[in-house]
């Protein structure tokens, strides 16, 4: 008999306490500035309306968005109709240290669980070029991170992931199916309302060309990390 053996997908890596907690303090910082000009909101399943247990905002050139319409990205908040926010300078650190790819973000997508929140399994794919990978930092009460293979019923595994880890999607693990199963309230005292921020940089048309960087810090050794 022939056993079905399966294993994880490459390209999946997480940074166990990228930032450090002033760094962690900092992004917080900027982030706050954000969302003063950008609030978040809460954004609503296409076709039925229901509306996520997450509130959402963005900063960059482009936000993802969904509501009754489906998923998108636009350049206006939809409730202020203003263009969002550009993103905080350590914002592009992180890409460049992490995402070995040349082009910038043009995404940088802000999710908000308070202590009952979720997000549940599914691909990261409205964007146009997938050959850039998906960066996510943390901040805030620890989550549990699910992430799969490329069907929605592979095997899957779970992670805590906690204020300042990182998380790349790259590689095969680019269209992996991931979710948030659930917050743990009380784990970190950075944000004192409590709950979890999820900062998910994106790039969302092809880049110019220049794709992967091999040079850049995904395979750096200064870069704390772990293939997972
Ligand atoms: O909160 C997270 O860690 C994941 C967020 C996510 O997958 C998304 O916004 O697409
Ligand atoms: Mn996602």
């Amino acid at each position: 008999m022939k056993l079905k053996t399966t294993r994880p997908l490459g390209g999946l890596r997480l940074h166990h306490g990228y930032l450090h907690p002033e760094a962690q303090a900092q992004l917080l910082v900027a982030l706050r500035s954000v969302l003063a000009q950008a609030p978040l909101y809460t954004p609503r399943m296409p076709k039925s309306g229901r509306p996520f247990t997450v509130r959402m905002s963005n900063c960059g050139p482009l936000g993802w968005v969904s509501d009754r319409n489906g998923y998108r990205y636009q350049p206006l908040h939809p409730e202020t109709a203003r263009p969002w926010p550009p993103m905080p300078p350590m914002l592009l650190t992180i890409w460049s240290e992490l995402a070995g790819y040349a082009d910038p973000p043009e995404a940088c997508l802000i999710n908000f669980y308070a202590a009952d929140a979720k997000m549940g399994l599914h691909q990261d794919r409205d964007e146009a070029d997938f050959a850039a990978p998906v960066v996510s930092v943390s901040l805030g009460d620890t989550c549990l991170f699910r992430v799969g293979g490329h069907k929605r019923d592979a095997p899957a595994r779970a992670f805590r992931l906690s204020s300042g880890d990182a998380v790349v999607l790259g590689g095969e693990a680019r269209l992996a199916f991931h979710g948030v199963d659930r917050i743990y309230p009380g784990t970190s005292r950075l944000l004192p309302e409590g709950g979890r921020i999820n900062l998910t940089l994106r790039r969302v048309t092809r880049g110019a060309g220049a794709g992967l960087d091999r040079r850049s810090g995904a395979e750096a050794p200064h870069v704390k990390q772990r293939q997972i």
